[in-house]
């Protein structure tokens, strides 16, 4: 092996740089996070990356990205071109250092790459360690350039291929399939972050084209995102569901103390908080310093409005910062030359100088903006006084549920049938739709570790409904009482407890028919918004009860489509045997008995639980609002377009 290293002139350095590659393909996780599907995807923005770093620098303003048929993505951008010449160092094309050696990225150029890094940042060499086959073509000062690899390794040096006439790189990859889990791209995952990436890099153009499939004209399906305006767009497009409460989206875009800082901001009338902060480029799901910044920034400015406006005169309590959040759609973007991330998930920017200058930009586009339109800052004020005394009618209620909990010895629900282990790992709560499945159930379980909860019919549309009337509601109190869950601990009155969760696994059972799935998103649509937690830490689950039986004489089995229907049913007629099989139709979990209730949808060695995850912050606060508002349209084109995933009849 050393020896044919040697043959072809490879320094010491290179052969580095190759046990660098070996140990991405050793440990993929350690780079992109996972092999299943989330890493699959991360694949594509590490490329996209790439491509977005050089539009920044201010060489590209145009991105195509294409789904290939055989599980293979396209990205092609107008840049510079990756530089081919001779890397000194490397004794190789540059390009070829890029696309082999971990960690090489932009380094050669640090000025143009000043913002990259990041969460990403592990370099598109990284995409082609775990790809079985990567096409890297140049356009670059009037020559095509192409090099080939296969799971990192070069085919051949860098070679010209043909004349060109404009700038730009295309990379084309097809993951490694001994690599990844699954390799089936998603077109509305990767759509869903295009849109966020045109959103906050405005003037970007970037195009999705999925070639796997065809519509009805024949045509490939193809989404353009572009923004003009970037981040006052973006906030409209999240509250498109929602009635604004103020005309104008609050903007304010610039650099302060070297760090560009971008915000907008508008107040609906709905009662959630529906924050997302990006630092280069990278949602900040667990927030961090430039968030801190923002609410800093946002809770002065608007108290000492308040405050001098006299409306707050008449008000017996102190206002908090959680008041002036409530119905707040915002965006925080900023760009951090090197980020440092924290927290569980690595999304926590931790740069403490960038507190300051967030809130300062804050703090002058909210003074402007309050001066300029008297009348929406009085709406917004108001806002926040109701939010103040519902916060203080909720947290009455909320210490209610809490203190009696504490009183009556067990403190549990009376509908809860709870199991018999105290070991909150091994226990699970099914949620149940109605008192007669919830019966069944009962009888069908393994009551060692299954605990069973029946639910009343629809439970409370939280979306809609204010903070205290969350805590006086039946079912609602119930769930947190049998999970064991409260909320407020010292420094929040907002945070969730879940020291003394009782169930690591939260199942949701319902009917397989219209009613039974808009009860599932009602509940959903709770958890996302009041106990997002449980869902992040992989606790929550979807139960699938069968949709069919099919049975011939003593012989029995499930089908949970209509496929596996038909293919039962073939069998069975195949079988011999003159009896014409029977095919009963499922459409409620109180159709069938304990006993098949337990083997179909309950029993751990059969069943399939549907694990509840957040692939996108944005994407799924936006749904919810759509799905739970009062704009009806929009959700019956949802409806229309998901149906095939859902097993409901309609
Ligand atoms: C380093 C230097 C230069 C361009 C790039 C990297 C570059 C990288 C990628 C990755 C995807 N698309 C890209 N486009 C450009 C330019 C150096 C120069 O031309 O002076």
């Amino acid at each position: 092996m050393s020896e044919e290293k040697a043959k072809k002139g490879y320094s010491a350095d290179s052969i580095q740089a190759l046990e660098g590659m070996e140990h991405v393909r050793k440990r993929p996780s350690m780079y992109i996070g996972d092999v299943g599907v989330r890493g699959l995807h991360h694949l594509v923005y590490e490329v996209v990356d790439n491509s977005i770093d050089e539009a920044l620098a201010g060489h590209c303003d145009t991105i195509h990205v294409t789904i290939l048929e055989g599980d293979g993505i396209k990205v092609v951008d107008n840049g510079r071109g990756i530089p081919v010449d001779l890397h000194a160092k490397e004794g190789v094309s540059a390009l070829e250092v890029v696309m082999t050696k971990i960690g090489a990225g932009g380094k050669f150029d640090k000025d143009s790459y000043k913002v990259s890094g990041g969460l990403h940042g592990v370099g598109v060499s990284c995409v082609n360690a775990l790809s079985r086959h990567l096409e890297a073509v140049v356009h670059r000062e009037g020559k095509v350039w192409k090099q080939e690899y296969e799971r990192g390794k070069a085919l051949y040096p860098v070679k010209e291929d043909g004349k060109a006439d404009n700038n730009g790189t295309t990379v084309t990859f097809f993951p490694d399939p001994e690599i990844f889990d699954q390799l089936v791209y998603s077109y509305d995952t990767l759509a869903s972050r295009m849109r966020e990436l045109a959103y906050l890099n405005k003037g970007l153009t970037i195009t999705l084209t999925d070639e796997r499939e065809t519509d009805e004209k024949g045509e490939f399906i193809k989404e353009t995102f572009h923004s003009e305006s970037g981040l006052s767009e973006f906030v409209r497009f999240l509250d498109d569901a929602r009635e604004s409460l103020i005309e104008e989206v609050i903007h304010v875009e610039g650099e302060k103390n070297g760090v560009p800082v971008e915000v907008a901001m508008i107040y609906n009338t709905s009662y959630s908080e529906n924050l997302h902060s990006y630092v280069n480029n990278i949602n900040t799901h667990e927030g961090g310093t430039h968030l801190s910044g923002f609410r800093r920034g946002l809770t002065n400015t608007l108290k000492k409005y308040a405050e001098d406006s006299g409306m707050l005169d008449k008000l017996k309590f102190e206002i908090s910062g959680d008041d002036f959040r409530e119905g707040l759609t915002a965006v925080v973007s900023v760009k951090v030359s090197e980020p440092q991330f924290e927290g569980q998930t690595k999304t926590k920017l931790g740069n403490r100088e960038v507190t300051a200058p967030v809130s300062q930009a804050v703090s002058e586009m909210l003074t402007d903006y309050l001066e300029e339109h008297p009348k929406d800052a009085r709406s917004i004020v108001q806002k926040v006084i109701l939010a103040a005394q519902a916060r203080h009618a909720a947290r009455k209620a909320r210490e209610m549920v809490q203190r009696k909990s504490v009183l009556t010895g067990t403190g549990l629900p009376g509908k809860l049938a709870d199991c018999s282990s105290k070991d909150p790992a091994e226990c699970e709560i099914y949620l149940v739709e109605g008192d007669s499945a919830g019966g069944t159930a009962k009888q069908g379980r393994d009551r060692m570790f299954q605990a069973i909860m029946p639910l009343r019919g629809k439970i409370l549309n939280v979306e809609k409904a204010m903070q205290h009337k969350i805590f006086e509601n039946e079912e609602i109190k119930n769930i947190y009482t049998a999970l064991g869950v409260t909320v407020g601990t010292e420094e929040d009155e907002r945070a969730l407890n879940l020291d003394k969760l009782r169930y690591h696994k939260i199942i949701i059972m319902c009917d397989a028919d219209v009613d039974g799935a808009h009860i599932e998103t009602l509940i959903l649509t709770f958890f996302f918004r009041h106990m997002r937690e449980l869902v992040e830490r992989g606790y929550v689950y979807i139960a699938t009860p069968p949709l069919y039986q099919v049975k011939k004489g003593k012989k029995a089995d499930y089908a949970w489509n209509d496929d596996q229907r038909d293919k039962l049913i073939m069998e069975y007629k195949g079988s011999g045997a003159d009896s014409s099989v029977s095919v009963q139709r499922y459409k409620g979990l109180g159709e069938m008995n304990a006993e098949q209730l337990w083997e179909t949808t309950m029993d751990p060695e059969y069943r399939t639980l549907r694990q509840v995850q957040i692939e996108n912050d944005m994407t799924t606060d936006r749904t919810f609002s759509m799905l739970m508002g009062d704009d009806v349209p929009p959700r019956r084109e949802f409806i229309e377009k998901n149906a095939k995933y859902a097993n409901i009849d309609t």
